[in-house]
């Protein structure tokens, strides 16, 4: 095996390991996110059940002088998660004076590749990114014009991928990050009717599927493990109790597998957890934003109530 060729992160592998030997198998769903992943991903937002993409740039579209005059001039924009910065263009193409763009993720050609685009589709703005994982801390590139606040983004509902007291860590590092005078402007999926929520994460052409499926794959490629990924399948179901879609990789046999040195049974039928998908009602999320200290200024939904971006600050 060409070592040269794994990004055979030490911690990383602590990580897989620890999480694949709890009682209850997990892999976290940031290894979701190689290129391909990625990639995948990006086809998600396209698919008819998927209804988060497409409700939320319509949210976006439709209240952007709102957002703008709550943003303000010569803010640095912060964006965690930023992907392929889809829904980022609409509040580039209407806020004027941004003193930056500061995209942060986990996947970093992709990353890399998008900025490029931003930067080619508006050459006026400074574009910064950061490849980090945004659940440790990291360092903010200084613009080049000084920013009079800093405006967190975090769209997609990515929120909802991390349990309550993560949740509430990361909306803190948030904050901090943020600073003096600063703001986060975040997209919240809504609690609704079980069968939409779980199409969006079974949809038709298998594509949310191949996602999960892929995660096996770049744990293969990536930090020596040697998943039969045939031997698994997609399973998301929605929990209406607790409010959230479970996603798993089901195990089809009795196997075997190893990350690196380290080797795992699964019996037939068992699953491994690579997601929740949190989804929230108002009063659940602007109670966990206060748990947080911070305070929902605005929240902006559709006129279906599925999908809701909103402004916080400061408590
Ligand atoms: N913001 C985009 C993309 C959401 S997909 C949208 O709304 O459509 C989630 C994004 O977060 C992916 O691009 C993924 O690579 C990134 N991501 C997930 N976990 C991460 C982590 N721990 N640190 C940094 N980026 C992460
Ligand atoms: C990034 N995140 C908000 C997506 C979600 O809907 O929870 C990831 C995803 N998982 C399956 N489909 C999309």
């Amino acid at each position: 095996m060409a070592v040269s060729n794994l990004a055979m992160g030490s911690a990383e592998i602590s990580e897989i390991v620890a999480g694949l030997s709890a009682d209850q198998k997990q892999i976290s769903p940031k290894y979701f996110y190689d290129e391909r992943g990625s990639q995948l991903f990006d086809q998600i937002t396209q698919l008819p059940e998927y209804y988060l993409t497409n409700t939320e740039l319509g949210i976006m579209r439709d209240n952007i002088d709102e957002m703008f005059a709550m943003v303000g001039k010569q803010a640095s924009l912060i964006e965690f998660g930023s992907g392929s910065s889809l829904k980022t263009r609409i509040l580039l193409e209407h806020v004027s004076e941004l003193a930056a763009y500061v995209p942060v993720d986990i996947s970093s050609e992709h990353l890399h590749a998008s900025a490029q685009q931003i930067r080619e589709q508006f050459p006026h703005v400074d574009v910064l990114p950061v490849v980090a994982d945004f659940t440790q801390a990291f360092a903010l590139p200084k613009p080049t014009v000084m920013p009079v606040r800093n405006i967190i983004y975090f769209p997609g509902s990515t929120i909802g991928n991390f349990e309550h007291d993560m949740a509430v860590d990361l909306l803190r590092v948030m904050y901090q990050e943020a600073g003096k005078g600063g703001a986060l402007l975040i997209g919240v999926d809504l609690q609704k009717d079980a069968d939409i929520i779980e199409s969006a994460y079974n949809d038709s052409a298998g594509v949310t599927a191949e996602f999960n499926l892929n995660m096996l794959q770049h744990l293969n490629r990536d930090y020596g493990a040697n998943f039969d990924v045939d031997e698994f399948a997609h399973s998301a179901n929605y929990d209406e109790d607790k409010g959230r879609v479970v996603l798993e990789l089901v195990s089809q046999a009795d196997q075997s597998f190893a990350v690196g040195d380290t080797a795992f049974d699964i019996a037939d039928g068992e699953a491994i957890l690579t997601e929740y998908s949190h989804k929230y009602t108002l009063d659940g999320f602007a109670s966990m934003a206060s748990t947080a200290g911070l305070s929902v200024e605005k929240v902006w939904m559709d006129a279906k109530q599925l999908f809701s971006v909103q402004f916080l600050t400061r408590l």
